[in-house]
């Protein structure tokens, strides 16, 4: 398949791998450990139009295409997906959704301040019980004529403490179930919204992940997005881009970990030679190789067919289900090649391998992602 990269596609490329290297490989094991959020990278990654690149360049975004947003976001992955799980759901979710589907004042509003990294957004659909089983919402916002009066609670919200808005998913009306349930905009600081305490995480942990409380918040009507009862269609339809998103993400870890594993076979010495001449790393290294290609392929075809207009709900959650298995396999046998070394934090794999988990589990597990694609292709 010829995926036809332009110059401005490598240049994009090229300069996020830069940027990952110069700005974010120092301090990253750092801000692992301690859980802390990259506030200095974020800004400078919104300075350098890494948080809004698909969105219109009217409301500041970049007007790229997909993919060059996930060539992006695998050279960010490949050094820190905490950074790049910011970068995901602020592009993905938040600015595509609002630039999509919101109305132009709240564009002019919300997302000029989105697009530029002056504000950082969160998506809020899961909840303590509905994660997977999205129509579920317990949260309601209730209509009262000129504004709803929102309450509930969300849980693992990426971007949780460190947004200043926030798209909040909930039923207005149970009767009518998934027909009757609305995404709106919610800013930090609203009367009765309040922010749980962060999130202990095994991987990602220099992302922010909180659950968020709505206790009887009012939200003006002008704030919700698309007309009554859109807020499952939008939920839906934001998710299946942000899949492509993080299958990127995925796509990165693995091959960051199989960089690093391919650079320490070729420096460390065992039995009288270095280690990728013995057939047990070399062919470890050649599985590694060819699953990454692999997941490479479908993550740009994802991408593809949504800058082709074409429908991309089956490709996006092949791209994820596929990355993710990758990230994890390669990230596990990265750390084998290293030896003693992979366990420890100084070699950086050991938390590829903890980031990668996330990756089989968030906008959508892989279960999930096996619901969408069973459907579609027993549909046709
Ligand atoms: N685009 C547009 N609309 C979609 C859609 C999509 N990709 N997928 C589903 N819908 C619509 C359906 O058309 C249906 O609407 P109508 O009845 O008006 O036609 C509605 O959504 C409900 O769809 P369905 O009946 O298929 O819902 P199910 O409860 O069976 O669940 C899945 C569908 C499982 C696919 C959905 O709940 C899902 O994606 N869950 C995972 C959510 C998720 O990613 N959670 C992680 C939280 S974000 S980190």
């Amino acid at each position: 398949m010829d995926f036809n990269l332009t110059e401005e596609h490598i240049m994009i490329r090229d300069a996020a791998r830069d940027f990952a290297k110069a700005e974010l490989l120092d301090g990253v094991i750092e801000r692992d450990n301690e859980q802390r959020f990259p506030t200095e990278q974020i800004k400078k990654m919104g300075e350098l139009g890494f948080l809004g690149m698909m969105a219109s360049t009217e409301y500041g975004g970049g007007g790229m295409d997909t993919l060059s947003y996930v060539l992006a976001m695998e050279e960010i992955s490949k050094i820190d997906a905490s950074a790049s799980v910011v970068m995901s759901v602020n592009n993905s979710l938040v600015c595509w959704g609002l630039d999509t589907y919101g109305s132009p004042e709240q564009k002019e509003k919300y997302l000029t301040k989105l697009t530029t990294g002056e504000s950082i957004g969160a998506f809020c659909l899961s909840e303590p019980e509905a994660g997977s089983d999205a129509t579920s919402q317990k949260t309601t916002a209730i209509d009262k004529g000129d504004h709803y009066i929102l309450n509930g609670t969300k849980n693992w919200i990426t971007n949780g403490g460190t947004s200043d808005f926030y798209l909040v998913i909930a039923q207005t009306d149970r009767e009518k179930k998934h027909r009757g349930i609305n995404a709106f905009i919610v800013e930090k600081g609203w009367e009765g919204f309040e922010i749980g305490p962060k999130e202990d995480k095994l991987g990602i942990r220099g992302s922010d992940t909180h659950s968020l409380i709505f206790n009887d918040v009012k939200v003006p009507k002008e704030n919700r997005i698309g007309e009554d009862g859109f807020g499952f269609k939008f939920a839906m339809k934001t998710l299946a881009g942000g899949r492509i998103g993080i299958a990127a993400q995925a796509l990165g870890i693995a091959a960051g970990a199989y960089e690093l594993a391919k650079k320490y076979s070729k420096e460390r010495k065992a039995f009288g030679t270095e280690i990728m001449n013995h057939q047990a790393i070399a062919f470890k290294l050649a599985d590694m190789h060819t699953q990454i290609e692999a997941a490479r392929m479908l993550v740009y075809k994802a991408a593809r067919d949504k800058d082709n207009h074409e429908n991309y709900d089956l490709s996006g959650a092949m791209a994820k289900l596929y990355a993710s298995q990758v990230a994890m396999e390669v990230t596990v046998e990265a750390v084998q090649v290293h030896g003693g070394n992979g366990f420890v934090k100084e070699y950086h794999v050991e938390r590829l391998m903890r980031d990668a988990k996330i990756t089989q589990i968030y906008e959508g597990t892989s279960e999930i992602q096996k619901i969408v694609i069973s459907r579609a292709i027993l549909k046709e």
